[in-house]
């Protein structure tokens, strides 16, 4: 898969995605955004693929926001019209995607950078990530799901802080708040993010998509999330890996999914 502004790399099962502009500490333009979409479709269809990392390019940045000079001369209906696209094409489509997406945040994980963080399943930062919403600095407000993604991470009244202070956090406050599952070294990040991966890979694919569901519909003020947990669990015991499961165990093997 060629890109103008990301790099996939895809080898046993795992595929990691690089957002690939380094002397722009990666601020997410538009080309990136639709670069991320195409590659993610192409991911989701690829059944060798079971697990994404998403990490930006260089030690310095994950993302540093959206492209600042890109948006600066929008007009209200440009802006709001921005925000819908981007939100559905890339934002959640992260969220709802069918196999676990993990953000391996790299240094600054600002604005748009900390929102597309925030939309992948769980984050794993390096020591000298530097995490924060600075919109409000510039005038506008987070536009990428941020207003609602940070309060369900880490409470409402943290956000609240992190928002009207536009203030940055390291790496060990971003852990105390569990906006960030781990802290390791900038040397281990990918090798830390490749090992929980590749936990995942020994398990059913289909369970795994189900549970993702579930979990998001808890989210979801339009669903019931207990609801949605029995119809995915009841799914469940219609597929030949439920089936595959329980006769491995059964037999004192592992299931081969
Ligand atoms: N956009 C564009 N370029 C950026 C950038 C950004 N967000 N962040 C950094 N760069 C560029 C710098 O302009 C510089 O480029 P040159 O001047 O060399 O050409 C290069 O990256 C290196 O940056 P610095 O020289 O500034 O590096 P430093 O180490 O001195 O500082 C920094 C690093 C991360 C503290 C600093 O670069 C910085 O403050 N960056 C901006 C952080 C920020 O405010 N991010 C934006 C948050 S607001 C929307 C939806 C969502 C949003 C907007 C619209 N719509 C739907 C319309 C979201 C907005 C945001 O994300």
């Amino acid at each position: 898969m060629e890109f103008q502004n990301i790099l996939i790399d895809v080898k046993d099962g795992l595929a990691t995605i690089i957002i690939n502009r380094p002397k722009q500490l990666n601020a997410l333009n538009k080309a990136t955004i639709k670069d991320l979409n195409k590659g993610l479709l192409t991911l989701k269809e690829d059944n060798n693929v079971r697990c994404i990392i998403l990490t930006g390019s260089g030690e310095k940045a994950f993302v540093a926001g959206a492209d600042i000079k890109e948006f600066a001369h929008f007009g209200i209906e440009e802006g709001k019209k921005l925000a819908q696209i981007g939100q559905e094409k890339l934002f959640n489509l992260i969220e709802t995607f069918p196999k676990p997406v993990i953000a391996a945040i790299n240094g600054f994980a600002l604005g748009g950078g900390l929102e597309l963080a925030m939309s992948c399943h769980f984050r794993v930062a390096s020591e000298n990530a530097k995490m924060g919403l600075p919109e409000v600095s510039l005038g506008v407000i987070p536009g990428y799901g941020g207003t609602q993604r940070l309060p369900q991470l880490i409470g409402k009244g943290k956000a609240m802080e992190l928002i009207t202070t536009a203030k940055m956090i390291n790496a060990e406050e971003a852990l105390q708040y569990h906006l960030v599952n781990y802290v390791v070294s900038i040397e281990d990040l990918l090798l830390t993010c490749k090992k929980i991966a590749t936990a995942t890979l020994n398990n059913s694919p289909k369970a795994i998509t189900a549970a993702i569901n579930a979990v998001n519909a808890g989210f979801d003020n339009s669903i019931n999330g207990f609801d949605k947990e029995i119809e995915e669990f009841g799914n469940c015991f219609g597929n030949d890996e439920f089936k595959e499961g329980t006769s491995a165990f059964m037999e004192k093997r592992k299931p081969n999914y």
